[in-house]
C-alpha cells in the first residue's frame, strides 16, 4: 500500500494507536537498541547493564551507564517524527500513544498521556522499598563507562535504581494493559521504530491485527511485523511520518 492510501486510512480513522520503539529517536541522536553499526548492545552487553543481576552486582557500573544516558536525552530535541505524533492526536477522534522508549522526546513535543511499557529514564525508584524518588541533579557530563554510586532511599536507605524495565522483569501492569485494551480495540495501528523483537510488547501490534485493525509500519528495514502490515513504509520517521499526517 503506498503512502497516500495509508494517508487516507488514518485520516478516516476513529482509533489510532502510535506503536512507538527507538527508531523514532534515531535522528534526535539517541542511540538505538539493535542496529549493527550504531546500536547500544552492539557497543554494550545487555546481560551485565539491563538486568536486575547486573545492578545487584554492579550497582555503580549500571546507575553510572543510565546517568550517561539520561544526559544525553537532556541535550537532544525531539525531531519531526514525535512533532507528527503530536499533531494526529488533533486530526483523530481518539489516539493512544504507546511507547517502548524510556526516553521523554515524545512528551517533550506535546504529546499527552504517553502510555510507557518500559519505564522511564527520569523515573528512578528505592531498589528496595520501591518507593519514587527525586533524579539526582544531571552530573556535568558523566562520561560513557564512568561508574557512579547510585544515591540511597530517604526512607529505608536502599539503593536507588533506574526506573525502567530490564530483561526478566514484568511490565508495568496498568501501562501493559491500557497497551493491550488500545490495540484490541482500534482500527489502526501505526508502528513506528521498532525491531518488534522484545515481548511483550512485541504483541500489541500483533494483538491489534488480530483484532481486525489495519497495521501500517514506518521502518527503514524490514521487521518481523511486516508481514502482519497493511503497508510498510520504507524509510526513516522524520521523513514518513510528516507526510503521513499533513
Ligand atoms: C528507524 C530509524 C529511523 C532506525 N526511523 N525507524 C519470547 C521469546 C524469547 C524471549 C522472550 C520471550 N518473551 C519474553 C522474553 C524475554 C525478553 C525478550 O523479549 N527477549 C528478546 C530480546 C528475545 N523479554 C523480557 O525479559 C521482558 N520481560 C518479561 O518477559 O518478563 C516475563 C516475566 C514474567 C513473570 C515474572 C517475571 C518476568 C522485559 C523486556 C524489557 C526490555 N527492556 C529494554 C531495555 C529498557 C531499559 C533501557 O533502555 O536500557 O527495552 S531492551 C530494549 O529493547 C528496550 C527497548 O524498549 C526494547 C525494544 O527495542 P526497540 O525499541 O524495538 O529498538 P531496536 O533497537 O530493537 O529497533 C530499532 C528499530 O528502529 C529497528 O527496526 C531500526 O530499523 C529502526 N530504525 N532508525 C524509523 N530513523
Ligand atoms: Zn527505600
Amino acid at each position: 500500500m503506498a503512502l497516500n492510501d495509508a494517508a487516507k486510512l488514518l485520516g478516516q480513522a476513529r482509533h489510532v494507536v502510535v506503536f512507538t520503539g527507538a527508531g523514532i529517536s534515531a535522528e534526535s541522536g539517541v542511540p538505538t537498541f539493535r542496529d549493527a553499526l550504531t546500536g547500544l548492545w552492539s557497543r554494550f552487553d545487555a546481560q551485565s547493564l539491563a538486568t536486575p543481576q547486573a545492578f545487584q552486582e554492579d550497582p555503580e557500573l549500571v546507575w553510572g551507564w543510565y546517568e550517561w544516558r539520561r544526559r544525553l536525552v537532556q541535550q537532544v530535541r525531539p525531531n519531526h517524527g514525535h512533532l507528527a505524533v503530536a499533531r494526529l492526536a488533533a486530526h483523530v477522534p481518539q489516539l493512544t500513544l504507546i511507547t517502548q522508549n524510556v526516553d521523554d522526546l515524545h512528551e517533550r513535543a506535546g504529546s499527552e498521556a504517553a502510555v510507557h511499557l518500559h519505564g522511564s529514564l527520569f523515573a528512578p525508584r528505592c531498589a528496595t522499598c520501591s518507593r519514587p524518588t527525586p533524579s539526582p541533579a544531571t552530573p556535568e557530563q558523566p562520561a560513557e563507562g564512568r561508574r557512579i554510586p547510585p544515591p540511597r532511599c530517604a526512607h529505608c536507605g536502599g539503593p536507588v535504581r533506574p526506573g525502567v524495565v530490564w530483561f526478566g522483569e514484568q511490565l508495568p501492569e496498568e501501562a501493559l494493559f491500557a497497551a493491550a485494551q488500545a490495540a484490541s480495540q482500534c482500527d489502526v495501528l501505526l508502528t513506528v521504530g521498532t525491531s518488534g523483537l522484545v515481548y511483550p510488547a512485541a504483541e500489541i501490534p500483533r494483538l491489534a491485527a488480530r483484532s481486525g485493525a489495519a497495521v501500517l509500519q514506518v521502518n527503514p528495514e524490514p521487521t518481523p511485523l511486516d508481514p502482519i502490515a497493511t503497508a510498510n513504509l520504507r524509510g526513516p520517521a522524520a521523513e514518513i511520518l510528516p507526510a503521513l499526517v499533513s
